[in-house]
């Protein structure tokens, strides 16, 4: 995998480069809709790839480590044949996911052991564990496993946690280097920045990871409840520290607004379950903002649900024709609102890379940050 860095914004942090893998080229900065399953939600990987311009999809190790499973996973191929898609893929290690879904869990320096949230089966992730089970998948970019440490933690309990993720990051790369890829194309493997929200614990964790040389850095523990503001300062400060020539993933965020923001403090990649969640609960990411198509003003409103975007759900249905379907809870309106959504988030991906190969990235983000977030 290489990533080649074509422009930087010379006002803000932003970037546009070039991430080569052997499943193909993501053009950065970009968003990844979530797969967790081995499905983005409603939307077949024709329709992600064809109508919205998705390049990179991300799964999720410790779903498909419970269901398929790997022995299905290594039969199958791996996930890029089982689910048709077959550009690249990027798999988050189950850390974050046994911190939310789990009901039981114990955090040793092996591992985590938990109670699986399917069937109440007791499982351990380990740091090698993780890495096997990824082999199994066949992701493009495989994620370390990390500690999670809630939103309200001191500053000596973040700095605990985060010494054992970065423990654990060099037992996973001593895996990684000692085994091989199951189905002939790369994997790459990123640490995890954590530290939470404390500057110094932040810069300890990315200085401790630079040493692995990874080919690319993800700064997770972010977007679990702090302020924006205190969000954009600590991704401001860990990709001061993080390496200029290699890509820079910010896990789980955000808005489009979000997006925007802590684009122009340097990063490169992003997944969040926001766009294709929010469509299921009738929430609309549009250009003209954030809207609840389930509202009583839509009721009777036969314009497109958004004519600014170039694709076919966005310019063809009404807001009307969406709010009957949601209320009635017809399976169209998922894939309809799912589709607008993601739509939205791939645009403004494309806007800001063309913005910044353009030499005019502050002027989108003056003219769009807060609108896409405005109540419509
Ligand atoms: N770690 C992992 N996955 C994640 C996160 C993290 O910190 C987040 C935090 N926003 C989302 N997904 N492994």
């Amino acid at each position: 995998m290489t990533f080649e860095l074509q422009a930087e914004c010379p006002e803000t942090g932003a970037r546009a480069g070039l991430l080569h893998t052997d499943h193909g080229t993501v053009e950065t900065p970009m968003f990844m809709p979530v797969g967790t399953v081995g499905s983005v939600k409603a939307v077949a990987p024709r329709t992600l790839r064809d109508d919205l311009g998705v390049q990179i999809l991300l799964g999720n190790t410790y779903h498909l480590a419970l269901r398929p499973g790997r022995d299905v996973l290594r039969t199958v191929g791996g996930l890029h044949p089982f689910m048709q898609w077959d550009g690249p893929i990027l798999t988050d290690s189950g850390g974050f996911q046994v911190f939310s879904l789990a009901d039981l869990r114990k955090v040793t320096e092996e591992g985590v052991r938990f109670r699986n949230h399917l069937d109440g089966q007791y499982l351990t992730f380990t740091p090698e564990s993780v890495v096997d089970t990824q082999r199994d998948i066949g992701s493009d970019i495989m994620m370390v496993l990390d500690e999670l440490t809630p939103a309200t933690v001191d500053e000596a309990e973040a700095r605990r946690a985060n010494a054992r993720t970065v423990r654990w990051a060099e037992r996973a790369f001593a895996h990684y280097r000692a085994t091989e890829p199951h189905y002939g194309h790369h994997q790459a493997l990123f640490p995890i920045v954590q530290g939470a929200v404390f500057p110094d614990v932040r810069r300890e964790s990315a200085e401790a990871l630079l040493q692995l040389d990874a080919e690319g850095y993800a700064i997770g523990g972010l977007a679990v409840g702090e302020e924006a503001e205190v969000m954009y300062d600590t991704v401001a400060l860990t990709n001061e520290v993080l390496p200029q020539d290699r890509p820079r993933y910010l896990m789980g965020v955000g808005t489009p607004q979000n997006l925007i923001e802590n684009v122009a403090r340097g990063v490169d990649l992003f997944d969040c379950v926001m766009p294709t969640r929010n469509a299921r609960t009738g929430t609309l990411f549009t250009t003209d903002g954030t809207v609840n198509i389930k509202n009583a003003r839509f009721k009777t409103d036969t314009s497109a649900i958004d004519e600014a975007l170039d694709v076919y759900h966005s310019r063809t249905f009404s807001k009307a024709y969406l709010r009957h379907l949601t209320k009635a809870n017809e399976p169209l309106y998922m894939e309809i609102a799912s589709v607008q959504n993601l739509a939205l988030y791939l645009w403004t991906m494309r806007s800001m890379r063309a913005a910044i190969l353009e030499g005019r990235f502050p002027a989108f983000r003056r003219e769009w940050s807060d609108r896409l977030v405005q109540k419509a």
